[in-house]
């Protein structure tokens, strides 16, 4: 009777693991490693000023928030930060992706909503 009761447990922990696997981890739908661009923030920087895609199709942007604090990417047409192109969600201390629409070729500007000081451009290519 013993190794039957072991196959049931092995089993119930094969279980129990296929469902965390298959638990989303983000709201997005593309692994962050698989994003067309990522951006580090950490100490309230994000570790690149100057990001390029391509222009006529949406991206994947991958925001791994390595501060205690809550940061977003959002897009601007310029650094008045009137005219808003995309608003990512905020998160602390997670990674997000976020699917941002297509672009026009040209340059913009994103920054972080909660702390307007960390902005960078994004180069849009046609
Ligand atoms: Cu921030």
């Amino acid at each position: 009777m013993k190794p039957m009761r072991l196959t049931l447990a092995t089993m119930a922990l094969v279980a129990v693991l296929a469902a965390c696997a298959s638990s989303p981890e983000s709201s997005g739908t593309v692994d962050p490693a698989d994003a067309d661009v990522t951006i580090t923030s950490v100490d309230l920087e994000f570790d690149q000023t100057t990001v390029t895609v391509a222009a006529g199709e949406p991206f994947t942007l991958a925001l791994v928030n390595e501060d205690a604090m809550p940061h977003n990417v959002a897009i601007y047409t310029d650094s008045s930060a009137s005219d808003e192109l995309f608003v990512g969600d905020v998160i602390t201390q997670d990674t997000i992706v976020y699917d941002v629409p297509a672009l026009e070729p040209g340059e913009y500007f994103f920054r972080c909503d909660v702390h307007p000081e960390m902005t960078g451009t994004l180069i849009v290519e046609g």
